[in-house]
């Protein structure tokens, strides 16, 4: 189901949108849960390697204690190594929220898993996903699913009203990574103007690609899942200015 016009209006103004009601059911949910837990648990001790701890401070992101000390757990492309997620893609209500904010031309950009573990979740810094991606128009958007509740306390997103307005913000390397893997991004935030945004568990916010979020660590005892999908309307450059006409189409045509 399309967003309601006020809806958009609401993106439009703020750059991001909490989703009304339940966008994946308890069955769905459970297998998506399910998937999701083995993937990870699959990829357990090979970080580096599709699985990355985005925590990690120093020296190496192989370092068994480093990683757990923190964990923010991210695993990229999961569409392509499930078919549930592969599924998920395709998701009518996920691809109705696209389509009411990016057009009808709807491609992939990529989608990623990203996990905060129960008590020791790591924290995610102030950024604009544009900075990393630098796609050229910066019309993506982001549909940001709460696999379990998502609350202050165990990592929801915190974002900026209206910041993606306001231009690309100068991000600085947060932190020194090693590796080929880059650095973190991270803004200076006027954090008085932010607004967390909870979301229950088959529920989800979605984002604009300029506006400026956050999450914290997760200190709670309950974990926090997510899965984030990232669409682009067809006809999207990438940072070296070519269209990405390899992107999977996921509704309309190829522009
Ligand atoms: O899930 C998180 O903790 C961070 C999410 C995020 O930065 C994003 O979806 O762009």
């Amino acid at each position: 189901m399309k967003l309601m016009p006020e809806e958009v209006e609401q993106f439009k103004r703020t750059g991001y949108l909490k989703i009304d009601g339940r966008l994946i059911d308890d069955e769905h949910l459970t297998v998506l849960r399910q998937h999701y837990d083995a993937l990870f648990s699959q990829k357990r001790g090979t970080i580096g390697e599709g699985l990355r701890n985005l925590a990690v401070v120093g020296e190496s992101e192989s370092d068994e204690s480093a990683d757990r000390a923190e964990e923010m757990l991210q695993i990229m492309e999961m569409w392509s190594l499930d078919e549930e997620f592969r599924k998920l893609l395709y998701h009518e209500p996920l691809l109705d929220i696209a389509e009411s904010l990016i057009g009808s031309d709807i491609q992939l950009f990529h989608d990623q898993a990203l996990y905060k573990p129960a008590y020791h979740g790591g924290e995610v810094y102030w950024h604009q996903d544009n900075a990393y991606w630098q796609c050229d128009p910066p019309n993506l958007v982001s549909i940001w699913i709460a696999l379990d509740d998502a609350d202050e306390e165990n990592g929801c997103m915190n974002v900026i009203p209206g910041s993606y307005l306001e231009g690309l913000a100068a991000h600085e390397r947060a932190k020194s990574e090693k590796g080929n893997l880059p650095a973190l991004l991270e803004v200076d935030a006027d954090v008085d103007r932010a607004v967390p945004v909870p979301v229950e568990a088959g529920c989800a916010m979605v984002h604009h690609c300029m506006t400026l979020h956050q999450t914290n660590p997760n200190r709670s005892p309950r974990d926090r899942r997510a899965m984030v999908v990232h669409y682009m309307p067809s006809g999207t450059r990438n940072r070296d200015g070519e269209v990405m006409t390899d992107k999977p189409l996921l509704r309309g045509k190829l522009t």
